[in-house]
């Protein structure tokens, strides 16, 4: 595309049904962050637009889990996400909710045209069905074998594991999420998407058209779905939560989650223009509009297949230029994960670290999964904050700042004749610009930030080379000159470094006494290139004050506490979530005849590693009761225990011992057994009912 007239940048609208984590950050929110900082920096006409996705099964799977309704679970965790946004610096130019209801206007229009012109196909199916839950199961309400890579915890519409999406009725051997129920067949009408008509124009667009400048890990996904070959797949579902289907015969029914959420996109785009006046179609329908949509791997089917092809099928929208999605970032070695409570959560990292948010952005961005899933450690943070951040950058400028205060009341000293180094010192500083720019370009953030390090390095060295320090006591002339063209580098840095360290450059421009100084080029980033001096003698500074404080061992020791105690809570609640067995009559609960009783003795099976042998005395009489609970405790512990006895069980032969009953356990969070005991008051033989 040669030199857009303006960008529109999209970030993935983040599931209201939880907060946002560090995996968040670094593989959608900075990177998008950076990308538009920049671009706006260049003078660039730039819309970082995002929202919350509010609808889709797993908002309804937390409202019932939290026993509140979907609105109350997308109100609550709205407000939380776009307030950690906002405090991690992401500068979106609108932040809307697919609740909203200008997207549900956008979003039921968009399907409408797409009904009127003929491009659905409406067909009347059998979809899996819930009897006992008297609901159709899409989405995560199904898990079940992934048909492509056989990974058995596949939702209905995508495998998290191999990235692709489905219907739900390609799952194998299919399983209800709410009730365990094996699922029937019911007929149902549903609207599908011949995303197999579009199979020729995605091939020749993507990975004819866009085969250099997609990344590898992209392009990759997007072949293999095409190599396998696109089905219709449905745009509407059996749900009471989401968008209404605005078409006869829709009652009941509403949009597919992945059909209405990249519409809010242009419906967020329609509330920035509403309330600053401006008019939103040029930033989705003008051909000179650089369209790009930051996401997560997860997410590249739905950006790059489904959302262009109905964009497409549209017909009035332009496509993305690119879609620069990420891998994802692993915590201490494990997958980031909501349910599992793996995760450093936004709100509670400003909790410990209230003024470090740069902090995060820039070991984030170090560590980006740009082309392969990375890992975030705790240590890993400490030392990119004591070592780089602390060290170099915040090193530099303090000693600049400070120097320039003792020797000149913070008057920028005109400088005398430069020397070599001076000259090659000031060149190095002007080819900065396009060295991170390079990078910034090719979406490769990580080598941008790296680069924004090395002026810093730069200006160490310059310092440490030059020693204006002892030079002071000979020479004060040159002394001048070594600091002018120490702050010249300061002055770059904290123009360069807004990208990535938005609040640093904040700060370091207060400091330097700079952020009302307009650019006198064609942008503020190319001043650093362009202008021969960004800060002029006789300019007066601030005071020095700290860019950056080290991170202690116990600040870090007490983040790797919370983790080992998140995992011990998070095996505690992950063991009973055994989904519900299939429903039974109360006469079935009848036959059973479970009575209280007493162990009197416990021996070990021998030759066996889970057996015990026990006596039990249930009241009716006692019995001998073969247990496989010998790896959970100790026979002699167990005398005058007192249990719970399924004494009708037929008797069975065990390891050559008649069995005349069963003692009834559960399982514990250290995967050892315990007893369903009774208080103790209850006598033996008395019948559990
Ligand atoms: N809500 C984010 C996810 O899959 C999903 C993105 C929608 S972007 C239109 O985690
Ligand atoms: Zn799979």
């Amino acid at each position: 595309m040669n030199t857009p007239k303006r960008y529109t940048i999209t970030a993935a609208l983040p599931y209201t049904n939880g907060p946002v984590h560090i995996g968040h950050l670094a593989g959608v929110y900075v990177p998008a962050d950076i990308y538009a900082r920049y671009q706006r920096l260049q003078g660039k006409d730039v819309l970082l637009i995002c929202g919350s996705d509010e609808h889709g099964v797993p908002i309804t799977i937390k409202a019932k889990k939290e026993g509140i309704t979907p609105q109350q679970v997308v109100d609550k965790y709205h407000e939380m996400i776009k307030t950690s946004f906002s405090e991690f610096g992401i500068s979106f130019d609108n932040y809307s909710r697919t609740s909203a209801k200008i997207h549900h206007d956008t979003a039921s229009e968009f399907f409408k045209k797409l009904y009127d012109d003929d491009k659905f196909i409406e067909e009347t199916n059998k979809q899996l069905y819930d009897a006992e839950a008297n609901q159709f199961l899409a989405d995560r309400f199904v898990i079940g074998t992934c048909p492509k890579c056989g990974y058995e915890e596949s939702y209905g519409d995508q495998c998290e594991n191999c990235g692709t999406s489905h219907n739900a009725t390609d799952l194998i051997n299919p399983k209800s999420a709410i009730t365990g129920n094996t699922p029937t067949l019911k007929e149902t009408k549903h609207w599908f998407l011949p995303l197999d008509k579009y199979q020729d124009w995605l091939r020749s667009w993507i990975v004819e058209g866009h085969a250099n400048d997609w990344k590898p890990n992209v392009l990759g996904q997007v072949k293999s779905w095409l190599d396998d070959g696109l089905r219709p797949r449905a745009v509407t579902r059996d749900l009471d939560w989401g968008i209404p289907v605005p078409v006869e015969g829709g009652e009941g029914k509403v949009l597919y989650v992945w059909f209405d959420a990249p519409i809010g996109y242009i419906s967020s785009t329609k509330e920035w223009a509403e309330r600053t006046g401006n008019n939103w179609e040029p930033y989705w329908k003008d051909e000179n509009t650089k369209l790009l949509h930051f996401i997560g791997k997860d997410n590249i089917v739905f950006h790059c297949i489904i959302f262009p092809s109905m964009l497409k099928a549209e017909g009035s929208y332009i496509l993305p230029e690119n879609v620069p999605a990420n891998e994802f970032l692993n915590l201490e070695g494990n997958k980031l994960s909501t349910s599992k409570n793996w995760a450093v959560w936004l709100h509670e990292y400003l909790e410990d670290f209230p003024d470090k948010q740069d902090v995060l952005r820039y070991v984030l961005t170090a560590n980006a999964p740009e082309t392969k899933d990375n890992d975030f450690t705790w240590k890993d943070f400490q030392a990119r904050n004591n070592n780089e951040l602390v060290a170099i950058f915040g090193n530099f400028i303090n000693r600049v700042v400070v120097l320039t205060q003792k020797y000149y009341n913070g008057l920028v000293p005109a400088p005398g004749q430069l020397s070599e180094q001076d000259e090659d010192t000031l060149m190095l500083l002007k080819k900065y610009p396009q060295i991170i720019s390079k990078s910034i370009e090719r979406y490769r953030f990580r080598e941008a930030q790296t680069e924004l390090m090395n002026l810093a390095r730069l200006g160490n060295k310059y310092l440490a080379d030059e020693e204006p320090w002892k030079v002071i006591k000979q020479d004060e002339e040159r002394v001048k000159t070594i600091m002018f063209v120490a702050l010249q580098i300061a002055t770059g840095l904290s123009i360069l470094s807004e990208p990535f360290l938005p609040f640093t450059s904040t700060k370091l421009k207060n400091i330097l006494n700079v952020s009302s100084v307009k650019s006198n080029v064609d942008s503020p980033w190319n001043d650093v290139s362009k202008n021969d001096t960004l800060l002029k003698p006789g300019h007066q500074i601030g005071k020095a004050e700290l860019l950056f404080t080290k991170v202690e061992d116990s600040e870090i020791q007490k983040q790797l506490d919370k983790l080992t105690a998140s995992k011990k809570a998070n095996e505690i609640s992950n063991q009973s979530v055994e989904p519900q067995k299939e429903t039974i009559s109360f006469d079935d609960f009848t036959k059973l005849d479970i009575r209280i009783g007493t162990i009197l003795e416990a021996t070990k099976v021998p030759k066996t590693k889970k057996l015990l042998q026990l006596k039990v005395d249930v009241g009716i009489d006692v019995r001998t009761i073969v247990s496989g609970i010998a790896e959970s405790f100790n026979p002699d512990a167990i005398i005058g225990q007192k249990v719970s006895v399924l004494t009708n069980l037929a008797p069975r032969t065990i390891r050559g011992v008649e069995s005349q009953g069963m003692i009834l356990m559960c399982d514990t969070p250290d995967g050892k057994l315990a007893f369903v005991e009774p208080d103790s008051n209850v006598k033996n033989g008395e019948r559990v009912s």
